[in-house]
Formats: C-alpha cells, structure tokens, sequence
C-alpha cells in the first residue's frame, strides 16, 4: 500500500534555481568582493555538483585553480561564503515569490485528503525549505511535512541514497510503501538506490539527465486541472 509521498525541493516543488540560489550565490559573490558570477548556462553544468558548499569548493577548483583562498582553507571559506548566499536566498524570497511549479499544491492537497503521509527529502540547506514553503505555499504548510530531511543531516548528499534512507527511517516506512519525486539525474539516482519508486518532473536544467529507472518521467505535475490553476492565479494560499 501507499503510504507517504517524498518530494525533493529545488527544481521539483519549484523552479528555484536558476532565478533562486545562482543570483544568491552571485549577491554573495559580489558581498565578499569576488569579480565571479555565474551564468545561467555556466550554472546548469554547476548543478552537477549537489550542494551549495560543495559547489563552490569545486568551482573555485575547476575555474579558479589560481584563486589564493583568504585563510588558505577552502572548505571554510565556501562555507562563509555559503552562509552569506543563504542569507540572500530567504531575502530573494522575502522579496519575490517564486510559485510552486504546476500542480504541486493539488497534489499535496489530495494527498492529505486521501491520508498520504508527507516528507520531504533534499539537498539544499534547512532554511531554505522553510522559507519557500512560508512565501510559496502558506506558512503552516511546513507542518503538513511530517518529516523534513535537509542538507548537512547526512554526510553525504544526493546521488547518495543517504537522504532518502534517512526520511524512510524517520518516517518507518518500508520504500515500497512510498513514492519519491524528483527533478534531477542526481535526485532520481539518490531516490532509486534507497529502493523508492520515482516520478520526475522535467525542467530546464534536468531535461536532458538520464532518467533510466524512474517510474514515470513527465513534464510537469500540471494535468488535468492546470487551467483552472492558471486563471485562479494559483500561487500561495
Ligand atoms: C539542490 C541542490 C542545492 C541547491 C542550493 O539539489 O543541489 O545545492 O542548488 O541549495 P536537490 P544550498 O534538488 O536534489 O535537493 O546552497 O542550500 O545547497
Ligand atoms: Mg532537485
């Protein structure tokens, strides 16, 4: 039986990247004095690497090998750094929504209709969850999530299944009861090695990711009530 439904965040509740954290981390860039900015197409080879603090270790590594690192230790400083583009992302937010992508809310409705169990498993910083399910969703929205499994509470991040093997124990639920949904070619591997049967969501960024192994892939949560959902102007409560 079905018993719960795992979302990943970035990219698959909302389109949060490209507008979302690649300006927060070029704000937080620009903050510390660094002439780096990174592209909307730069950033998509970028997401390659899961998490903020990892991402800027490697860049600096692959495109700034002569960079000389203030205190000469570069984990700590992309981890300054990151608290600086976290800081950023939850303004951004504060300042523009960005909605949920099509469909999202009716399903997460629906499922709490019917009794599904909600938790959410990803990549990204605590934080950031909160505030987007606060400016995107509605603020109480962060308690329909029964368990929230986010950032650094696994050592190693998505397409590690740790996450997810961590929201399934949280939840004490067997895989086969659960549903994964995700975005990305990382995501789909995480979700599929924690033995979760997986729908994607394609976007921009993803579209071309190999998605062998997922149990659906579509473009988008939208059908079949996406029109109402657009005249309604459906964003928010
Ligand atoms: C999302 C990520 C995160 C975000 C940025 O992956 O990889 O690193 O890009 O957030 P997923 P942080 O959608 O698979 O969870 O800067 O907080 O890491
Ligand atoms: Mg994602």
């Amino acid at each position: 039986t079905l018993r719960a439904l795992i979302f990943d965040v970035d990219g698959t509740l909302a389109d949060t990247e490209r507008d979302g954290h690649r300006v927060a981390f070029n704000r937080a860039f620009a903050d510390a004095g660094l002439p780096w900015n990174w592209s909307v197409e730069q950033y998509g080879t970028l997401l390659d690497v899961t998490g903020g603090k990892e991402r800027i270790q490697h860049y600096v590594k692959t495109y700034e090998p002569t960079f000389a690192v203030p205190g000469g230790d570069l984990k700590q400083f992309a981890a300054a750094l990151h608290a600086g583009k976290t800081e950023h992302y939850k303004q951004l937010l504060k300042d523009a929504v960005i909605p949920l992508r099509p469909g999202v809310k009716r399903l997460l409705l629906t499922a709490r209709e019917q009794g599904l169990r909600l938790a959410i498993a990803t990549t990204t910083t605590p934080a950031n969850v909160t505030a987007l399910l606060q400016s995107s969703l509605s603020p109480e929205s962060l308690s329909w999530f029964e368990v929230i499994a986010a950032g650094d509470i696994v050592p190693l991040k998505k397409p590690a299944p740790d996450i997810f093997d961590y929201a399934l124990e949280k939840l004490d639920l067997a895989p086969e009861e659960c549903f994964a949904f995700e975005d990305s070619g990382q995501g789909l591997k995480s979700a599929l090695g924690a033995g979760l049967r997986t729908v994607i969501t394609l976007n921009e960024y993803t579209r071309l990711h190999d998605f062998t192994g997922a149990s659906f892939v579509l473009s988008d949560l939208g059908e079949p009530d996406a029109p109402f959902e657009a005249i309604a102007g459906d964003v928010g409560n």
